[in-house]
């Protein structure tokens, strides 16, 4: 047993990504691009806030997008027909996008003709909270229909956002979702989280939602 080289590989691999992300967050800095890591359950609604917020944008903001998937295009199609450039990362079977995944997107980008650029990681609550990406802001989007009890079971990604949006508040009506019980959860694990309520399918709060990422995206590159 004195033999064996025990190697912690999880230990490992984020140590190298905080490395890379470290050089992104660096050369973005470099480049005044202020990049939003933005992370959600499948279907939390993450592509409709894009567009959303993309119509919702003074028109001086030059917006970019990188769309993350295992597999398909469809969510950059989606991005692109906004007449928005958009870059498709296929991870593959990764559940998560990492700091060189990204590193490999942002050549692809045109840096100097962009202010803000938001990244679609894959859709789930767990592994996208432990891989730093290099972004200035992490923002998450818990949608009605998953429930208010979301931040005791994944409590790391909570804690991990600058921002919590609320989405599908127009399902409110028809579920037992408890806001203010969401709220207390959230605050308690993160009391310097910012809370969002919107409905991509409404608009109804996307103003106040847009008003604080232009302001982010200002204050970043002052
Ligand atoms: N009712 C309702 N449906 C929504 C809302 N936002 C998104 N959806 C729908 O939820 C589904 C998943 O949304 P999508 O943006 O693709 O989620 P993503 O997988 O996180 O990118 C789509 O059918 C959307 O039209 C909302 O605020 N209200
Ligand atoms: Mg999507």
């Amino acid at each position: 047993m004195a033999n064996i080289r025990l190697i912690e590989v999880k230990e490992e691999i984020l140590a190298d990504n905080d490395k890379v992300a470290a050089e992104i967050r660096k050369q973005l800095r470099s480049r005044q691009v202020f990049m939003l890591n933005l992370m959600s359950s499948p279907g939390g609604g993450k592509t409709s806030l894009i567009i959303e917020t993309l119509r919702g944008l003074k028109p001086s903001m030059r917006a970019g997008v990188i769309e993350a998937d295992i597999d398909s295009m469809v969510d950059a199609e989606k991005v692109a027909q906004e007449g928005i450039p958009a870059v498709q990362l296929r991870t593959g079977g990764a559940c998560h996008v990492d700091a060189g995944m990204l590193e490999l997107a942002l050549r692809e980008m045109d840096l100097a003709a962009l202010d803000l650029l938001i990244v679609e990681n894959v859709g789930n609550l767990v592994c996208p909270a432990e891989f730093d990406t290099g972004a200035a802001r992490n923002v998450m989007i818990l949608s009605v229909p998953e429930g208010d009890d979301k931040p005791l079971k994944y409590p790391l990604m909570f804690t991990i956002c600058d921002a919590l949006v609320v989405n599908k508040t127009d399902y409110l009506k028809m579920s037992d979702f408890d806001m203010e019980a969401l709220k207390e959860r959230v605050l308690k694990l993160n009391p310097n989280i910012r809370i969002f309520e919107v409905s991509c399918r409404t608009g109804e709060g996307i103003p106040a939602w847009t008003e604080w990422l232009e302001a982010e995206v200002e204050a970043f590159k002052k």
